[in-house]
């Protein structure tokens, strides 16, 4: 019955262990991704909404550093890391000079009220 209890929390660490370490390396992953670039979109290749986010910066004439969720391995875990850094399960998730801009609504209605080109520093030209 010990043996069995014992077992059982092994079991348990070593789930957890894992889960920890594994978002640990998409959350390194993320926070590199977004400090590395200055407009980066989390995006899901066949989503509507991540191809209208896209289409805001072309208008813009910039071009984001995208990462295709769908089309990576680890994308899933990308998904969960995201969801722990910003609070939000949808894609797209847009970061601009590496702070959270945030979905699509979020990037239509900055592009709206000018603060996507303030942000940009395209306000003044
Ligand atoms: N209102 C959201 C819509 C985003 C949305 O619904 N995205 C869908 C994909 S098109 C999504 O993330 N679904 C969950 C998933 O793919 O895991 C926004 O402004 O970004």
């Amino acid at each position: 019955m010990m043996a069995l209890a014992a077992a059982a929390a092994a079991a348990v660490a070593f789930f957890f262990g894992s889960a920890v370490k594994a978002s640990t390396i998409e959350e390194a992953f993320v926070k590199d991704t977004v400090s590395s670039h200055d407009i980066v979109i989390f995006s899901k290749s066949y989503c509507p909404y991540c191809r209208r986010a896209k289409a805001v910066f072309r208008e813009l004439n910039k071009v984001p550093h995208v990462v295709e969720l769908d089309q990576r391995e680890d994308g899933s875990n990308i998904q969960d890391a995201l969801s722990i850094i910003v609070g939000r399960r949808t894609v797209p998730q847009v970061f601009i000079n590496g702070k959270h801009l945030g979905g699509f609504d979020d990037t239509v209605e900055a592009y709206e009220n000018g603060r996507l080109a303030k942000l940009l520093g395209t306000d003044d030209l």
